[in-house]
């Protein structure tokens, strides 16, 4: 079934100028960028988008370095997009996300309190609904 996946170039992405390389993995694999927008969040928003880790340790930490500059945000779309997308980002850390992921070939630990992973994907239907009615209202 076609799905719609939210996906953030976090602003580790864009500093390090891998906005190219990480769209083009989605598009190799055959997903279609239906919507794409660059903009440098506010903390009204990354509070929304985050509202499942209000109260975690890393949450201030990740508002913070989520502000730090723009993110590029975009609507991925195609079959079973959302597991696909997860599976080409890779597990959270990226000290030991398996190369072949995006997170994998092109992260590490920066010493940073906040994991700075590079990437955000959509972990259900439902939040990729809620999401994309967040960053393209
Ligand atoms: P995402 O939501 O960004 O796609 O990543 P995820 O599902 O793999 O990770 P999640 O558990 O949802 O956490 C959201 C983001 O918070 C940062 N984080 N840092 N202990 C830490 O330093 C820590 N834990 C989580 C990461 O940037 C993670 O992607
Ligand atoms: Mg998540």
């Amino acid at each position: 079934m076609t799905e719609r996946s939210l996906v953030l170039i976090k602003p580790d992405g864009v500093e390090r100028s891998l906005i190219g390389e990480i769209l083009s993995r989605f598009e190799t694999k055959g997903y279609r960028i239906a919507d794409l927008t660059m903009l440098t969040p506010e903390r009204a928003l990354l509070e929304r988008h985050y509202e499942e880790h209000q109260g975690k340790p890393f949450f201030e930490p990740l508002v913070e370095f989520m502000m730090s500059g723009p993110v590029v945000a975009a609507v991925i779309e195609g079959n079973r997009v959302i597991e696909g997308v997860r599976t080409l980002l890779g597990p959270s850390e990226p000290t030991t996300a398996p190369g072949g992921t995006i997170r994998g070939d092109l992260g590490r630990d920066w010493g940073a309190k906040v994991q700075k992973n590079l990437v955000h994907g959509s972990d259900s239907p439902e939040s990729a609904e809620r999401e994309i009615g967040i960053w393209f209202a």
